[in-house]
């Protein structure tokens, strides 16, 4: 599609979710300037139409929306201070940047992976720098992008979402989370978080199952069907967790700490490494040891909210 009237998107890295970011937007008729580290990366959207900048300045003069997806916090700052020249200053809140150069009066989407508190101190640098800025969580791989089931968490100006909303909707939904700039990435670092349990799981429970020489593909259908099965119980849990009345339970956690010690002996017996399992069992039977054996499993939420044992 070709529309001249979409809003003009720069997009900084062309990583594997960089490319498919700056497809969506191409794809949507958005006049799309890419930049990347390693140049080569940018000819083939160039040939599909994107405008490859010679310098990460001019692609961020180009648009007046910058959106960033590079590796890691680290490689945001490489990219950003690189724009503004070499310099390497990180400006505190007590003494912002001049407002001047590149970045102002852009504004900087990063939708790279990171934690709240760089979100918070790119947030404060990009707005010394006279820049609006939204930090983003995106809840999808490449592929989904632009699908119905891709999501991008947003947060930070609410001006600037707003401003954009109907751009960032090009690659999936749109989830404006709130002013603070760490909030979207306390989310994706969640989800994330709920996303490694479950590949722990299924990575336990097909060495366990593949030890007797049952293939990963044979046993997948059963994981997948139990996991979804017990997805149905986490609403019920998350009411729980927030009540903090963890009593209504046809499943102790005294009974399922005494069961567990068997997941773990069947992992040893069967050559495989519980080490994914352990932490859970101790964290059972801390719960039975601070007395709420007889409660929901639910209740040791509020023993990891305590920190570290
Ligand atoms: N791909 C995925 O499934 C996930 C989905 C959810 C979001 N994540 C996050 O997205 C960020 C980028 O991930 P990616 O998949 O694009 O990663 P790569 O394909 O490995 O590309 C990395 C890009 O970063 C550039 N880069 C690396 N180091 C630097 C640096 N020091 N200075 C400037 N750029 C740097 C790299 O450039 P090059 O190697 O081609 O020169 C790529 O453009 C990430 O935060 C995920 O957690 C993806």
């Amino acid at each position: 599609m070709t529309t001249d009237s979409r809003p003009p998107v720069t997009v900084i890295g062309l990583g594997a979710m960089g490319k498919a970011l700056a497809e969506a937007f191409l794809d949507n008729g958005h006049p799309t300037t890419v930049w990347n580290r390693t140049a080569a990366r940018s000819e083939e959207l160039a040939a599909r139409g994107a405008t490859a900048a010679a310098t990460v300045a001019e692609a961020i003069a180009a648009s007046p929306l910058v959106v960033i997806c590079v590796l890691d916090h680290a490689s945001v700052r490489n990219v950003l201070d690189a724009a503004l020249g070499g310099t390497d200053v990180l400006d505190t809140p007590d003494a912002p940047g001049s407002g001047t150069g590149v970045l102002a009066g852009r504004t900087l989407v990063n939708l790279t992976n990171g934690t709240p508190a760089q979100a918070r101190e790119t947030a404060r640098w990009v707005s010394g720098h006279g820049a609006e800025y939204l930090d983003g969580g995106i809840m999808a791989v490449p592929p989904m992008i632009g699908t119905p089931g891709s999501l991008v968490l947003y947060s930070g100006s609410q001006e600037s979402f707003r401003a954009h909303e109907r751009t960032f909707e090009v690659l999936g939904g749109a989830m404006y989370l709130g002013a603070e700039p760490g909030r979207a990435a306390l989310y994706d670092i969640a989800l994330l978080s709920a996303m490694y349990g479950m590949f722990g799981g299924f990575f336990q429970a097909v060495a366990l199952a593949g030890s007797e020489g049952v293939p990963a593909t044979e046993f997948t259908p059963l994981v997948v069907s139990w996991l979804n099965a017990m997805a149905t119980a986490l609403p019920g849990m998350a009411e729980a967790i927030d009540s903090g009345d963890h009593s209504a339970t046809g499943s102790n956690l005294r009974m399922q700490a005494v069961s567990f010690v068997n997941l773990l002996d069947t992992s040893r017996d069967q050559g495989v490494d519980a080490g994914l399992l352990e932490p859970m069992g101790a964290l059972l039977d801390r719960g039975v040891a601070a007395g709420r054996g007889a409660g929901d499993v639910s209740g040791v939420v509020d023993l990891l909210r305590t920190g570290p044992a």
